[in-house]
C-alpha cells in the first residue's frame, strides 16, 4: 500500500446518501461495495483505517420530500436515516461510523469551518437578485426551481443541475423558470449570499489535480476536473441559501439563511470522524490533518466536482487539512437497460432485496462488483445476477469447497491429512495460491475491483481444476496416500479462499472459516501460504451457495414491469397551464416545415441538430429528441415549426425555432404532422 509514501493511516469516506429515500443497487455498485472491499482489504493488511459515512440530511431534496409527505424535514430524515443505516449493516458494509448531518456535532463543525473561512476573508459577500415565489413566500434555490436547460433544451432542469446533460446550473440560467412549489413564474428579489471564489484557487487546482494527479486519478475523474478547470470555469459559488432547514450561519442578522448543502455535507465526513474519535478515544484530527494520512473519497460521477474542486478549496482555504489522495468515482449503473429512477420506482432497493433474498447478501455484492460501472455506465440484469450465482459462486467457489470438505470427512474423518511427496501439479497449485494476495491486492490498490474480484475467483477456479484433474474419488482405493496429498493441498486452497474472499464476500468468508475451524484469518500477505496443519479437525461441510431458480428472477423482473405500468397508469395528465390571451397566441408564428437533414450533436445523449425548410428559409433547429428518433429516420418528415421563437444557443449551436412534439405519459415523443401534404411555410392558426 503506497509504500513510497509510507502512510501511517487511511481515512476512507463514502458519499453520504441523501436521507430522502432508500439505498438502491446503483448506490451500492457505484460507491459502497467498492469502498467496503477497499477498507476490508486494508484492515487485513493491518493498516490503521477509519471508514466514514452518514446520512446527508439537508438540502432541498429533503424539504421537497417533506412537503410531498406532509411531514417535517426532521421526520423524513429520521425515517430514512434508520432505514439506510439498518440496510447497510445487514448488507455487511463495515463503516466505522455511520453518522448524520443533522447531528449537533456536525452543525458545530460545519459552522466553525464556515466561520474560519469567513474570518479569513475567504468568501465574497454579494447582494443579488434571486428568484422568489411570492405565493409560497420563499426564495427558489436548487430543486425549488425548474425550467429549460440552456444547454440541451431539457425542460425539467433544476436550478442547480440539469439531470439530462449533467451541466451545473444557476437558477438564473434556466429558460422559462417555474417554481416547483406553486408552479408560478418567479419574481426577482434581492438577497445577500456568501460566495466561494473558486476562480481565486485556479492555480492551486491546476497544480494539485492537473499536474500531480495526472497519472493516478481515473480518466473519468481527471477528465471532468480538467473540463471544469479549463472550460466550465471556476465561477464564484454561493455557499449559503435562503432556507430554514440546514446549518445556520454563525453570523449576525442572517436569520432564514443556511449553509448550502454541498458546503456542509462533505464536512460531514470530518464531523463523523470527530464523533468516532470522541467515542473511541482516538485523535480524529490525525486522520484529517496529518500528511501521513491517506484520504480517499468513494463517490459517484455526479459528485466529482464537489469532492475534487469545491471541498478541497474549502479545506485548502481553512489551511489545516489534507487533501484527498484519490477520488475513484464510478460511473452509473443502469437496471435492465433503463436508468435507475427513484421517482419511477425503477430500482432494486437494498432493504427489499434483503427481504426477498435472505442470506444472499454476498451474491448481490458479487454481482454488483462484477458489473460495477468502473469506467463507463453499465447495466445490471436479474439474468446476469442469476448466472453469476449459479455458474460462478455455486459451480466453482461453492462446489470446490464442498467437494474438498465432504471428501475430507469421507476419507479422513474430517482431519487434515499429512501430505506425501508433492508432485508437480501439487507444487503448481500451492505456488499458484501464493501469488494471489499480491495479484488481488494490486488490483484493489489500483481501485480496479472487478479485476480484483476475478483474480479472487481465479484462485477458486484453480482449486476446482486441480481437484477435478486429481480425481481423488477414483484414486483412493489403490493409492490413499496420493489422496492425502491432494486433499491436504485442496484444504490449504480453501483456507486461502476463506481469507482472500473476505473483502468481497464477508459473510461467505466467515462461514468458510467456521467450516474449516480457523480460529483467525492470516494477515493479507500470508493468506497465500498454507494455514491448516495436518491433524487439524474441520467442522461439518455446509453449502455456501444455493442455485437461484428462474421463477425467483422472473418475480423480480415482473415487479419492475409492474412498477413501470403503475407508474405510467399513475401518471396524471399534466395540469393545464395558466390561461393565455388570444393575442398571446396569435403572436406565435407556426408553419408546416420539412426536415431536410439531421445529425447527432457530439458529446450529448439527447440532442439532434436539424436543417429545416420552413418555406420562409432553411434554418438550423436543435432538439433533445435523439433518444426517440434516429437522424436517418427524420429526412423528409413534415413537421410543425414554431418559427418566431427567439433564437438560442444550445451546446454552442444557434437554434432558430422549435419543432412541436407531443409527449406521451410513458415519456415517449411524437412529432405533430399535417394530415394533408401541405407546402412548407403553410401557416397554422
Ligand atoms: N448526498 C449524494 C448524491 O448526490 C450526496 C453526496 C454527499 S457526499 C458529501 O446523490
Ligand atoms: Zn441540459
Amino acid at each position: 500500500m503506497n509504500s513510497e509514501k509510507n502512510y501511517k493511516r487511511h481515512t476512507v469516506t463514502a458519499a453520504l446518501p441523501y436521507a430522502n429515500g432508500p439505498i438502491h443497487i446503483g448506490h451500492l455498485a457505484g460507491v459502497y461495495v467498492p469502498a467496503d472491499i477497499y477498507v476490508r482489504y486494508l484492515r487485513m493488511k493491518g493498516e490503521d483505517v477509519v471508514y466514514i459515512c452518514g446520512s446527508d440530511e439537508h438540502g432541498v431534496p429533503i424539504t421537497i420530500k417533506a412537503k410531498q409527505e406532509g411531514k417535517t424535514p426532521q421526520q423524513v430524515v429520521d425515517h430514512y436515516h434508520e432505514l439506510i443505516k439498518d440496510s447497510f449493516d445487514r448488507f455487511g458494509i463495515s463503516f466505522d461510523i455511520y453518522s448524520r448531518t443533522s447531528s449537533p456535532v456536525h452543525h458545530e463543525t460545519a459552522s466553525a469551518i464556515f466561520k474560519t473561512l469567513y474570518d479569513k476573508g475567504a468568501f465574497t459577500e454579494k447582494d443579488s437578485g434571486q428568484y422568489y415565489d411570492e405565493e409560497s413566500g420563499q426564495f427558489l434555490a436548487d430543486r425549488y426551481i425548474t425550467g429549460t436547460c440552456p444547454h440541451c433544451g431539457y425542460e425539467k432542469a433544476y436550478g442547480d443541475q440539469c439531470e439530462n446533460c449533467g451541466t451545473s446550473l444557476s437558477p438564473t440560467d434556466l429558460i422559462n423558470p417555474r417554481s416547483v412549489l406553486s408552479g408560478n413564474k418567479p419574481v426577482m428579489k434581492k438577497t445577500r449570499h456568501w460566495y466561494l471564489p473558486l476562480d481565486q484557487h485556479e492555480e492551486m487546482l491546476r497544480k494539485w489535480i492537473l499536474e500531480s494527479h495526472k497519472d493516478d486519478w481515473k480518466p473519468n475523474v481527471y477528465g471532468q476536473c480538467r473540463s471544469w478547470i479549463d472550460h466550465q470555469g471556476l465561477q464564484p459559488r454561493a455557499v449559503t441559501r435562503d432556507l430554514t432547514w440546514g446549518v445556520k450561519l454563525p453570523l449576525e442578522n442572517t436569520e432564514g439563511k443556511v449553509l448550502y448543502v454541498w458546503f456542509d455535507a462533505p464536512i460531514g465526513y470530518i464531523s463523523a470522524t470527530r464523533e468516532w474519535g470522541e467515542k473511541h478515544g482516538k485523535d480524529w484530527e490525525k486522520y484529517w490533518k496529518d500528511p501521513q494520512s491517506k484520504l480517499v473519497h468513494f463517490i459517484g460521477k455526479d459528485n466529482i466536482v464537489f469532492h475534487c474542486i469545491m471541498f478541497p478549496v474549502v479545506l485548502k482555504a481553512e489551511g489545516s487539512y489534507i487533501l484527498p489522495d484519490n477520488v475513484p468515482a464510478n460511473e452509473f449503473l443502469n437496471l435492465e437497460g433503463d436508468k435507475i429512477s427513484t421517482s419511477r420506482n425503477w430500482a432494486v432497493w437494498l432493504h427489499e432485496y434483503l427481504e426477498d433474498f435472505p442470506g444472499k447478501e454476498d451474491v448481490l455484492r458479487y454481482a454488483l462488483c462484477a458489473a460495477a460501472p468502473e469506467t463507463k455506465d453499465n447495466d445490471f440484469t436479474w439474468k446476469d445476477f442469476q448466472a453469476r450465482n449459479n455458474n460462478e459462486l455455486v459451480a466453482i467457489f461453492g462446489n470446490f469447497v464442498n467437494r474438498t470438505l465432504v471428501l475430507t470427512h469421507k476419507y479422513f474423518d474430517g482431519t487434515v491429512p499429512a501430505p506425501g511427496e508433492l508432485q508437480e501439479t501439487d507444487r503448481e497449485a500451492l505456488d499458484g495460491m501464493a501469488a494471489y494476495p499480491e495479484k488481488i491486492g494490486k488490483a484493489i490498490e489500483g481501485y480496479r475491483f472487478r479485476e480484483a474480484l476475478s483474480q479472487m475467483m481465479n484462485l477458486a477456479r484453480m482449486g476446482n481444476r486441480y481437484l477435478t484433474e486429481a480425481e481423488p474419488w477414483k484414486v483412493f482405493k489403490q493409492d490413499p496416500e496420493r489422496v492425502k496429498t491432494v486433499l491436504h493441498t485442496c484444504l490449504q486452497i480453501c483456507a486461502g479462499m476463506a481469507a482472500l474472499s473476505q473483502p468481497f464476500l464477508p459473510h461467505t468468508a466467515k462461514k468458510l472459516q467456521k467450516m474449516l475451524a480457523m480460529n483467525n484469518i492470516p494477515q493479507w500477505e500470508n493468506a497465500g501460504q498454507s494455514q491448516l496443519q495436518q491433524g487439524h479437525t474441520i467442522n461439518k461441510a455446509e453449502l455456501l451457495f444455493e442455485k437461484i431458480e428462474d421463477e425467483s428472477i422472473k418475480g423480480q423482473v415482473d415487479k419492475l414491469l409492474d412498477s413501470r405500468k403503475n407508474n405510467e397508469a399513475g401518471k396524471k395528465v399534466a395540469p393545464q397551464k395558466e390561461a393565455v390571451s388570444f393575442d398571446d397566441f396569435t403572436r406565435m408564428d407556426m408553419r408546416i416545415a420539412t426536415i431536410l437533414e439531421a445529425e447527432k450533436v457530439p458529446k450529448t445523449k439527447k440532442l439532434l441538430k436539424m436543417t429545416v425548410d420552413s418555406g420562409i428559409d432553411k434554418r438550423t433547429v436543435v432538439a433533445g429528441i435523439a433518444e426517440s428518433y434516429k437522424p436517418e429516420e427524420l429526412t423528409g418528415k413534415k413537421v410543425v415549426l414554431l418559427a418566431n421563437l427567439t433564437p438560442r444557443k444550445i451546446k454552442g449551436i444557434e437554434s432558430h425555432g422549435m419543432l412541436l412534439m407531443a409527449e406521451n405519459k410513458d415519456g415517449s415523443l411524437s412529432f405533430l404532422s399535417p394530415e394533408k401534404p401541405f407546402e412548407n411555410g403553410s401557416t397554422i392558426s
